[in-house]
């Protein structure tokens, strides 16, 4: 028997959010304001510095209250929502983009910041990180790279180098890690980036360059992990010795090519932005679905749109 639905009554709650205007007058946060519970990291953890730039960036640009979504798996990088004074998901262990995509194709009037580690995102995750990339979702993911699964103390993660001797790998660990620059570049994402934790204003522009992305938007941040892998990124650290080279002032980042070819450097390899492309989002291509769709249904009301899928699909 087929049903006919009928109006829903009027509820109270249903009403569209209207953010306060933005003027001149409106400041934007202070770290003060944006800064919720005092970080559970061990002390001297690169993540200390990836949220104090994420402050920075939310006071620089003028993000308000209502317009910060910061979303996160499960992991010690994943804590990070916690931490921010605003709104925020603390996820399932790798499943912090499908999550932000919910988000991110329902309201477009924000832009959603992922954090995560690189267990999160390369291994549990591995799948959605690939799809959302492909879909061209606007967002941007921040993978707080330390090379182990720190959470659970010192197991092999997809991106430890060969020989890591952890609680998973006694004797080293035997398989190839995986690149997550020439992973991004491959699966589509259209702003890759790559930055390191002790270098505060490179990983500030790498951040505000990927929020102003339209498109899914990734930054591999190394940030060490000083209970589990101390010295892991030290190569990498001007100030222990090691290098710190900006990809070349001469790299075309529109050449898909080249930006794998850097990618494939040794480590510690390049910093900045490897690649970058403009083409339609999902967010855009289903907004414009939509948009054609209510044309066609005009003076609908919503529930005589539902019967008419639903007698179409008889
Ligand atoms: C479904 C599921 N599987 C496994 C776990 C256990 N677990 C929690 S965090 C984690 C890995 C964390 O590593 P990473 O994502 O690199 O974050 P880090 O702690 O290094 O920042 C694992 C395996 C879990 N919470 N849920
Ligand atoms: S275990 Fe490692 S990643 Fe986790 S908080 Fe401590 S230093 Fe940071
Ligand atoms: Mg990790």
């Amino acid at each position: 028997m087929s049903q006919t639905l009928t109006d829903p009554p009027e509820r109270p709650g249903n009403v569209a959010v209207v953010p306060p205007p933005a003027t001149e007058e409106r400041k934007g946060l202070t770290k003060k304001e944006v800064a919720a519970d005092h970080p559970t990291w061990c002390p001297g953890c690169g993540d200390f510095s990836v949220l104090a730039l994420y402050f920075k960036l939310i006071e620089k640009r003028k993000m308000w209250h209502e317009k910060i979504t910061t979303v996160a798996g499960i992991g010690c990088s994943s804590r990070f929502p916690y931490f921010v004074q605003a709104h925020g998901v603390h996820y399932i262990h790798g499943r912090a983009l499908p999550f932000a995509s919910g988000i991110s194709l329902s309201r477009p009037d924000l832009h959603v910041f992922v954090f995560g580690g690189d267990g999160d995102a390369f291994s549990i995750g591995g799948n959605h990180f690939n799809h959302t990339a492909r879909k061209n979702i606007k967002m941007t993911y921040c993978v707080m790279d330390n090379w182990v699964y720190g959470l659970t103390k010192k197991q092999t993660s997809p991106t430890s180098p060969l020989g890591f001797k952890s609680k998973t790998d006694q004797w080293g660990a035997v398989d190839y890690p995986i690149n997550p620059m020439k992973q991004a570049i491959a699966a589509g994402a259209t702003f890759v980036a790559r930055t390191t934790s002790t270098n505060p204003n490179h990983v500030l522009a790498m951040m505000e360059a990927a929020m102003d992305h339209d498109g899914f938007s990734f930054i591999e941040c190394l940030s060490e992990c000083v209970e589990f892998y101390e010295g892991a990124f030290d190569a990498a650290n001007p100030r222990k010795g090691g290098a710190f080279n900006e990809v070349p002032k001469s790299h075309d980042v529109s050449d898909e090519l080249e930006a794998y070819k850097l990618a494939g450097a040794d480590f510690p390899g390049y910093f900045g932005i490897f690649y970058k492309n403009s083409k339609p989002t999902k967010n855009a291509r289903e907004a414009e679905i939509q948009r054609s769709y209510m044309e066609k249904v005009k003076g609908l009301k919503d529930w005589q749109i539902l019967q008419k899928n639903f007698d179409r699909m008889k």
